[in-house]
């Protein structure tokens, strides 16, 4: 927007000046744009955070299906969860001189220097997805989930279920992720003081890293004696925390399980009875940040914060609903 302005200035200066001595001003493509730019006009760079759950991959598809779409040119990279490897694809976006940036942070501190060097460069930053802590003044908007109410009406399920009390474990995600920290601070926040969180560790949001733990949780307490609950950051970490609860001898049902995404894993895992609840967490975001991106080419306003507005879903419709799911 920045250099848009800026653009402008020097064309009308140089129109001027070339004016007066019979030329044509040259073209510019940044500044002939605005303020109708199209998407066809749009260079976007999304420095993904990595491909550790269904959900990320449906929030890549989303973006790269609707680019695709719309003629937007799509600079993607995949971190692989590391921020400095988000932070070396910013750099090389600013370097490309790309129109907008859309960061969708793997953890929420760390960002302030790059920002500055994007707002240097004149390039607009959405924050997609989970929050950064940096000040709000270094990007143009947050769009995503609050994922504080995420965790909050994951207690609201456990405080149905356990009105007096319970001893109950929790599965993290990526610790520092905007999403981890949000929905633990929920879920502290509205659980029944009768209802205790015996222990909490990470599973960094991945089937894989989530195995081991709950195998580990399972040596240290006898399941429906020493606890009888487990929130679970995501459907993926849940899948791999089922498995684990299988090998052990555990049945569907024993356990009172309250997941977080709503993914076809998530609803598979309710229609089988594993999970009791799973709170929605909606990764298709690609089509409002492109429609975001574009005001802020054409130097229009945008939302400085925008919630995704979502639900939770019961075993009693999974089965049904199901085969509607995008992801
Ligand atoms: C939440 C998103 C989280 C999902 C996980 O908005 O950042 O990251 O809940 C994903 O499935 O890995």
């Amino acid at each position: 927007m920045f250099r848009f302005k800026k653009h402008i200035l020097l064309i009308v200066v140089t129109a001027m000046l070339l004016a007066a001595c019979g030329g044509k001003a040259p073209a510019s493509e940044k500044a002939s744009c605005a303020p109708n730019c199209q998407y066809t006009d749009m260079t976007f760079c999304y420095p993904q955070l990595g491909a550790e759950s269904d959900w990320r991959t449906a929030n890549t598809a989303s973006f790269k299906e609707t680019a695709g779409e719309r003629g937007v040119r799509l600079i993607f990279s995949d971190a692989q969860q590391k921020q400095e490897n988000q932070i070396s694809a910013l750099r090389s976006c600013i370097q490309q001189e790309v129109d907008v940036i859309g960061l969708p942070p793997v953890v929420e501190d760390g960002w302030e220097a790059v920002l500055t060097e994007a707002k240097n460069a004149g390039i607009p930053v959405i924050i997609v997805d989970r929050s950064v802590s940096a000040s709000k003044d270094l990007y143009a908007s947050h769009i995503g989930s609050d994922m504080k109410l995420e965790g909050e009406r994951a207690a609201a399920e456990f405080n149905k279920q356990f009105p007096n009390g319970a001893k109950v474990l929790e599965l993290s995600g990526t610790t520092g992720s905007g999403a981890a920290v949000g929905r633990a601070e929920g879920f502290r926040a509205k659980l029944n003081a009768k209802i205790e969180i015996i222990d909490s560790q990470t599973g960094n949001f991945t089937r894989a890293e989530a195995l081991p733990v709950m195998q580990a949780f399972l040596q240290k307490y006898k399941p429906g004696v020493d606890f009888q609950g487990i929130f679970i950051h995501n459907d993926d970490m849940g899948i791999g925390a089922i498995e684990a609860l299988k090998a052990a001898g555990v049945k569907p049902g024993d356990l009172f399980i309250v997941s977080v995404d709503g993914t076809r894993g998530g609803f598979q895992a309710m229609v089988d009875g594993w999970f009791q609840a799973d709170v929605e967490c909606n990764p298709l975001l690609g089509p409002q940040v492109y429609e975001m991106a574009l005001k802020l080419m054409n130097g229009q306003t945008i939302e400085r914060e925008v919630l995704t507005d979502e639900t939770v879903y019961y075993p009693a419709n999974a089965a049904e609903l199901l085969p509607t799911r995008k992801y």
